[in-house]
């Protein structure tokens, strides 16, 4: 299996972020996609490469041009202006507000493009969150030229990123550029499992009118789990997209047969679409120890996520999303990808 990692993650290097009322060290941090790579390579699952360069023509489908020219340049602007720290958002646009007058002011339109206040602007936001997207799209490129499964380490993650804005720890999305490329090597139709703990709101919103993608997600229950907003099982797509969207949230506590229930179903929605290709959302904050999370995944259920999504048989790019349990991550991703590969 060919995986996929860039050293530029490290410039996604934010010093806090509110959690509980409290200013703590940011739980999506450096350390994770380097303990992950040295796991998976010590696993020996396959060879690591450096992601190479494919353009960024695919991320341009799925975001809107005023947010990727302002997440490009927003940290200029806000140095510029004298600000010495990270660029955390005071404010966020509303959903209801979004009628597109980007305000002229910093403050105002750092909230404009944000929809949480978790997720620090830092200088090298733009170079780490485009190597993510570098890794998604070599990804591909080797799932597709192989017809088999290839694994990103991407980092900062990207499935909260909606077409143009950010929260969540993600800035650029990761899956959904993913995913567009795999229709634009010539896929008729691709599905995207995000197994993350948080429900992938930023994925579903890109592709919520579009029937080309269709978007299933195993998550925790918005009522009681972050992004809170979305995520629940009657949002089933609009439009175009009506049907194209499955959301299977769970309880807080749900472990393994619970939890396979929904992994059969997400399953039998992909095979009855007829998808093409199919990228995998792989947060890894389900498991019992993940200390931002509340289901119990244990480590050995996470070979038996892998054998599941085997069984579908397709075309697989796995793409790193969240999951913070540092001592667990590297054993819980090189289990998913050893279930995969039947070791
Ligand atoms: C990619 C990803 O996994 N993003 C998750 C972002 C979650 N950010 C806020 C989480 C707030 C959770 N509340 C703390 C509960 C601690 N038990
Ligand atoms: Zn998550």
């Amino acid at each position: 299996m060919d995986l996929f990692y860039s050293a530029d993650h490290v410039f996604q290097n934010g010093g806090a972020e509110l959690n509980k009322g409290s200013l703590v060290p940011c739980f999506e941090n450096p350390t994770r996609a380097d303990i992950v790579l040295s796991a998976v390579q010590s696993a020996g699952i396959g060879t690591v490469q450096s992601a190479g360069d494919h353009g960024l023509e695919p991320l341009h489908r799925v975001h809107d041009p005023r947010y990727l020219e302002f997440l490009e340049h927003f940290w200029d602007e806000w140095s510029r202006a004298g600000r010495d720290w990270d660029a955390l958002p005071a404010v966020c646009r509303p959903a209801a507000g979004r009628s597109g007058l980007i305000p002229t002011t910093i403050d105002g339109k750092l909230g404009y493009f944000a929809f949480g206040v978790d997720s620090p602007i830092v200088a090298g936001t733009w170079r780490a969150a485009t190597a993510a997207v570098k890794v998604a799209l070599s990804t591909v490129a080797s799932a597709a030229d192989r017809g088999e499964a290839a694994f990103g380490i991407a980092r900062p993650p990207g499935h909260h990123a909606g077409p143009d804005y950010f929260g969540g720890y993600c800035f650029l999305n990761n899956a959904a550029a993913a995913a567009q490329d795999f229709l634009d090597r010539g896929c008729r139709r691709v599905a995207i499992l995000d197994v993350d703990y948080h429900h992938g709101n930023g994925t579903q919103d890109i592709f919520y009118r579009r029937s080309d993608v269709l978007f299933v997600s195993i998550h925790a229950d918005p009522r009681t789990a972050f992004p809170y907003y979305w995520g629940h099982g009657d949002e089933t797509g609009a439009g175009p997209g009506e049907g194209a969207n499955l959301n299977l949230p769970l309880p807080r506590g749900t472990q393994w047969p619970v939890y396979s229930e929904a992994l059969g179903r997400a399953a039998d929605r992909i095979a009855r679409v007829h998808a093409e290709a199919l990228v995998i959302s792989l947060g890894l904050d389900t498991y019992e120890g993940d200390p931002l999370s509340g289901f119990r995944l244990q480590s050995e259920d996470f070979v038996r996520l892998g054998q599941g999504i085997a069984a579908m048989a397709l075309p697989t790019a796995f793409l790193l999303e969240g999951g913070y349990a540092i001592d667990a991550l590297g054993a819980n991703a090189a289990n998913v990808l050893r279930g995969y590969l039947g070791r």
